[in-house]
């Protein structure tokens, strides 16, 4: 499978304000931006035909740097101004010998700037690429109910997603079968009676979305008859083969995680011989088995499952390399919050005690532009670090003459 996995990723607004500092017109900057961009793109899994095809790339087209062809045979850095890239396109499509696959590799990777299509929850709209969106965590867990027994806990439950519903979640995750490290799982009719009166209470009272985090058809069709509007499924569709057709018919959203191995195992041995090309390979064929039940590409999220078989340095370099997963073209979904790695880094805390670390971590996805949705249990806090690290990456006002 040819990957092509952009290195950096320059917005387009930062070059349009250096135009705007010069005095260009807005009418020469499309032309501009088309031109000028500079991209460098990491290839992977190229064969023989690619290769021969890259190696004899004339002037017009980006340049061709190939890897060790012992060590690492099908890689190399491509790099260039985004027109010679749009003309390398063009080139491998109109190529009768199969060339299409390079083709297709290197425009996804050109499009990482484009927002993806705007998606609506309910009576909620999210215009991807405008902030940061957060997801508060409601968990319906039996840890989670209190000394009072399930009626209680369920109210209690339900008060808790009210809460961080009014201090301001975009969308609410329901959960009744813990996913942490060890957890094992519960049956279908025992997670459903967990969390399908939470779906009830908090519909009749609130309009923020829904989602049930669950990787079981039976629990998710209840759940979506019940008002909710998406499923997350931390396996990417990858344990209940009837999942993508019950959230295809009922015109769900979902959102598709990576994991490795199951809860109950995935912490044991983690392993990746390139994190971020397995995360996307396994991405691509969860989105595949979502289109194939019919599930619109402009209703998937996925997320790259921070701390779902990682170890410490997966989850970091995962982060820092986010914006790779955006050659997919889908909003990003992000779960930090809380995690072992953060207690790690701040010194072994306990998760009651990781509040600042995941704020350190939901404000620098969002600075770095990684992240469409933040799936975090402190939603008033992350709302606040949201609101700093989004206003400094948007800004455009440096003084008058960046006034258009
Ligand atoms: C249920 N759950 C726990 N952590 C999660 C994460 O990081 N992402 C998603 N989508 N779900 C999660």
């Amino acid at each position: 499978m040819i990957r092509a996995r952009p290195l950096t990723f320059e917005p387009p607004e930062d070059l349009v304000l250096a135009f705007r500092r010069m005095g260009l017109t807005e009418a020469s900057q499309p032309a501009l931006l088309k031109a000028l961009p500079f991209t460098r793109l990491l290839l992977t899994g190229l064969r023989h035909q690619e290769e021969a095809f890259l190696q004899t790339l004339p002037e017009a087209l980006p340049a061709w740097l190939p890897g060790d062809a012992q060590a690492r045979p099908g890689t190399g850095l491509l790099t260039g101004r985004a027109e010679q890239f749009q003309r390398l396109v063009t080139a491998a499509r109109a190529d009768d010998g199969g060339l299409s696959a390079l083709a297709s590799a290197v425009a996804s990777a050109l499009a990482v700037g484009v927002s993806p299509a705007v998606l609506t929850l309910g009576a909620r709209r999210f215009e991807w690429g405008s902030r940061t969106y957060v997801m508060g965590v409601v968990n319906a867990t039996p840890d989670s109910f209190s000394d009072g027994g399930r009626h209680a806990g369920t109210e209690a439950t339900i008060a808790h997603g009210l809460a961080l519903a009014e201090a301001g979640a975009d969308l609410l995750d329901v959960g009744g079968e813990s996913t942490r490290p060890g957890a094992l799982p519960v049956s279908a009719d025992e997670e459903l009676a967990r969390v399908l009166p939470v779906i009830e209470g908090l519909r009749a009272r609130t309009d923020v979305p829904l989602s049930v985090d669950t990787t079981k058809a039976a629990v998710a069709r209840e759940a979506l008859k019940a008002g909710a509007h998406l499923i997350n499924d931390i396996t990417g569709f990858s344990s209940d083969a009837d999942l993508p057709r019950v959230v295809a018919e009922a015109g769900a959203a979902c959102c598709l995680m990576h994991i490795q191995g199951t809860p109950a195992t995935m912490q044991q041995a983690p392993r990746y011989d390139d994190v971020v090309e397995d995360v996307l390979g396994f991405l691509e064929a969860a989105v595949a088995r979502a289109g194939a039940a019919g599930i619109p590409r402009g209703r998937i999220l996925v997320d790259p499952g921070i701390g779902f078989g990682k170890t410490f340095e997966h989850n970091l370099f995962l982060l820092r390399r986010l914006h790779e997963l955006r050659v997919l073209g889908l909003p990003l979904l992000v779960g930090t919050s809380r995690k072992g790695f953060l207690g790690r880094l701040a010194g072994g805390k306990p998760a009651s005690e990781r509040l600042a670390a995941t704020l350190g971590s939901v404000a620098s996805l969002a600075a770095l532009g990684g992240a469409d949705v933040v799936r975090v249990h402190d939603v008033a806090e992350s709302r606040d670090a949201l609101a700093v690290a989004d206003a400094i990456r948007r800004c455009e006002d440096g003084g008058t003459l960046y006034t258009r």
